[in-house]
């Protein structure tokens, strides 16, 4: 055997091992069970995307297209199988979008051969990444993602750069037509499409900011009625869910997937951003909204849902749990997808049951010291009564 044939094995066998490995469920809080294993990584791309299988072409078969990151994946259930819209960023810094899917939501994800052709809006895009999917009663299913652009009012600053929602819809999840982006006085990413019409129109989950990192005066997540999704624009947009001095959201905050409806409102979950030492600190929250008035905030659990533990801290960005997509199975079990620290993707299991409980029996934040030291000794005291 030469080089060529001894690499070739190696990557191949290693591949194969990752994409077939079981994964463990890992003991949980009673909200949600976490997974031993990453479900999807740079490492279980396949290798005829990276490798030049040609001997002639390849003799050292060394590596020529490099994929750098999985990370924030829409989800959706897609003939009886889990689907991620990965979002995938090659060596080169770029994303794009390709489908990884799974038997049973929790292993033995697998990419389809090529990556998703994303017909270009009028101008094109530099970067497109983050597709939150919606499977929206007018029969199409939606992907609705961050674009960005050099800011060209700044030619010399080459870090100047807008963000925009880009809209796609399909029938099948390989075609896509492209619809114009989001029209929006302000800058826009983590933009959400609500899964039925509301008053008779499309509804988005927005989040309004200044710049392309700064939230600046954007108060957190919006809420905005859309006429015409084919020419959709902001033309009046409430914040629905505040960010908020010395909370987890005190920087930004972000929609995730498009909420889940349950019989008690709709589940929603979120990102929150605050300010460290090291960094920022981006975490998973949730809240529910009204059944009937899906911009009403009916349950705000304080605190965070889930933060980054062990290796989930590090990566490109540190100290980052994201979430894009979640699928709620018809018995009620919920695949939380969420990726750590901008680099790889995981899965998080929990029940329709369990969030709502979470949501509408976790205390609020109520802001300060000396409210959170009065809800744990309303805690205790109720704890110790009961003679444990
Ligand atoms: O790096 C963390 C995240 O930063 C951005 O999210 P937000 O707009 O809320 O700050 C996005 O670039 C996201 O992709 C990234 O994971």
């Amino acid at each position: 055997m030469d080089i060529f044939d001894i690499r070739k094995n190696q990557v191949m066998a290693e591949y194969e091992s990752l994409i077939t490995r079981k994964n463990i469920p890992l003991e949980g809080n009673g909200i949600y069970t976490r997974y031993a294993n990453p479900i999807v990584t740079a490492a279980m791309v396949p290798p005829f995307w990276k490798y030049d299988f040609n001997r002639e072409t390849n003799p050292y078969f060394m590596e020529r297209i490099g994929v750098n990151a999985t990370l924030n994946s829409g989800a959706i259930k897609w003939n009886g199988k889990y689907v991620l819209m990965v979002r995938m960023e090659g060596y080169d810094r770029k994303s794009f979008f390709a489908i990884a899917e799974s038997p049973n939501g929790i292993d033995n994800f697998v990419f389809r051969n090529h990556p998703v052709t994303m017909p270009e809006d009028k101008i094109p895009g530099t970067n497109i990444y983050d597709m939150r999917l919606t499977a929206h009663e007018d029969g199409y299913v939606y992907g609705l993602f961050c674009v960005e652009r050099h800011d060209d009012r700044f030619p010399g600053d080459l870090s100047a750069a807008t963000a925009s929602c880009g809209i796609a819809r399909t029938k099948d999840l390989e075609n896509w037509e492209r619809l114009p982006d989001l029209v929006s006085k302000s800058q826009q990413r983590n933009v959400v499409l609500h899964p039925e019409f509301v008053n008779g129109k499309y509804a988005l989950y927005t989040r309004p900011q200044d710049g392309f990192i700064d939230t600046g005066s954007g108060g957190g997540i919006g809420w905005a009625l859309i006429d015409d999704i084919t020419n959709a624009e902001v033309k009046e947009e409430i914040i629905i869910d505040p960010r908020y001095y010395h909370t987890i959201k005190e920087v930004k905050n972000g929609e995730g997937p498009a909420p889940i409806k349950t019989t008690k409102g709709w589940l929603h979950l979120a990102h929150g951003v605050r300010g460290c030492a090291s960094g920022l600190r981006y975490v998973l929250y949730m809240y529910m909204t009204s059944l009937e008035e899906p911009w009403k905030k009916i349950a705000s659990p304080g605190g965070y849902f889930m933060a980054p533990v062990g290796e989930e801290y590090m990566g490109d960005v540190m100290n980052v749990l994201f979430s894009n997509g979640w699928i709620a199975d018809e018995d009620g079990k919920v695949f939380i997808y969420y990726a750590s620290s901008d680099t790889r993707m995981h899965v998080a299991t929990s029940t329709i049951d369990q969030l709502v409980d979470y949501c509408l029996n976790t205390p609020e934040d109520k802001l300060t010291t000396a409210e959170s030291v009065r809800t744990l000794n309303a805690l205790i005291d109720s704890n110790l009564s009961l003679g444990i």
